[in-house]
């Protein structure tokens, strides 16, 4: 199963489609999941497709015969773009692409109740949430950022967790597609003991934020935070501390990788003027139209330099 990793959406469309796999398709299978990480070239260059059946949710396409389940919802599904065509000429019956789908959660649940199937209490709770998450549909940057909840407090988990992280995300991915709840994944202690520092030092972190964030063009707010590899890319709080700005671009070194992550405010005034997911495509990234991302090898210092440059540029013109 390979899957969007440390997202929210990713983890969650793993596990309602393994729940669906081993209750209709292949009762006792073992999940072994693989998380993908936008990158330019080609993601699945070197990665064994090598399952009994084999299944990629929230994640771009690829066009190996040995993929047989695909769902995904972000535009940038398709690279090089002419991938599109041979996804289109292949018309398979397992393979669904709907860029409109607020989550590949509620895509993959909308397509499976459409034959009948429908998920568990828990997994579908943790359908609700994705659709929320996913598409940034809070009120207000203040409730986006919000730990009040299982679910905020394991999205940010999943961000954040460094320690045997893909074991613990794995393990987290089996344990909802096992009908734990997202109540009891939260008081978990292999949950507890990445998360809690991290919610004691989010207040600290933000007053670290505000003293960060620059407005680099008109309406865009640039948080560079290469010398500052304690601090997590702001994601909603930058909202929260630039309630007025039209984008927040941050620059940041974590996980081994450069990352460069961008959004549109969806709290803004001023309505998005960019497909942001097609700016982070063109610099060897992907993702959506309100919100993309870059990730380079962190020897590319100065390439992620110049692709931060050209998009703060892109979105203030
Ligand atoms: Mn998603």
């Amino acid at each position: 199963m390979f899957f969007h990793d440390r997202c929210f959406d990713g983890t969650a469309s793993a596990a309602l489609f393994a729940r669906f796999h081993r209750e209709a398709i292949a009762p006792g299978s073992r999940l072994v999941p693989v998380g993908m990480h936008h990158t330019d070239g080609d993601p699945f260059a070197g990665v064994a497709i090598d399952g009994d059946d084999n299944a990629c949710v929230d994640f771009r396409w690829t066009p190996s015969p040995r993929l047989r389940w695909w769902f995904d919802h972000h535009r940038t599904a398709f690279q090089p773009p002419d991938l599109r065509a041979a996804y289109d000429a292949r018309a398979s019956a397992t393979q669904w692409f709907a860029p409109e789908a607020p989550s590949c959660t509620g895509l993959i649940a909308r397509v499976l109740g459409e034959r009948g199937w429908t998920p568990p209490p828990g997994l579908a709770e943790v359908v609700r949430w994705a659709e929320i998450i996913d598409a940034a549909a809070f009120a207000s940057a203040e409730d986006a950022i919000s730990l009040a909840t299982p679910a905020q407090r394991l999205a940010v988990w999943l961000g954040a967790v460094e320690q045997e992280a893909s074991e613990r995300i794995a393990r987290y991915i089996e344990a909802l597609a096992s009908g734990a709840t997202l109540a009891e994944l939260d008081a978990a202690s292999w949950v507890r003991d990445a998360l809690d520092p991290v919610l004691a030092g989010r207040a600290r972190n933000v007053e670290a934020l505000a003293r960060l964030g620059q407005e680099r063009a008109a309406g865009v707010i640039v948080f560079d935070l290469i010398d500052h590899p304690e601090l997590p890319s702001p994601g909603f709080a930058g909202y929260a501390l630039h309630p007025g700005c039209r984008y927040v671009v941050a620059l940041s070194r974590s996980h081994g990788a450069l990352k460069i992550a961008v959004g549109h405010n969806p709290w803004s005034p001023v309505p998005r003027a960019h497909d942001v997911g097609a700016l982070c495509q063109a610099h060897g990234g992907g993702g959506h139209a309100a919100v993309g991302g870059i990730t380079l090898a962190l020897d590319e210092l100065p390439r992620a330099r110049a692709a931060l440059a050209a998009v703060i540029a892109a979105l203030g013109a």
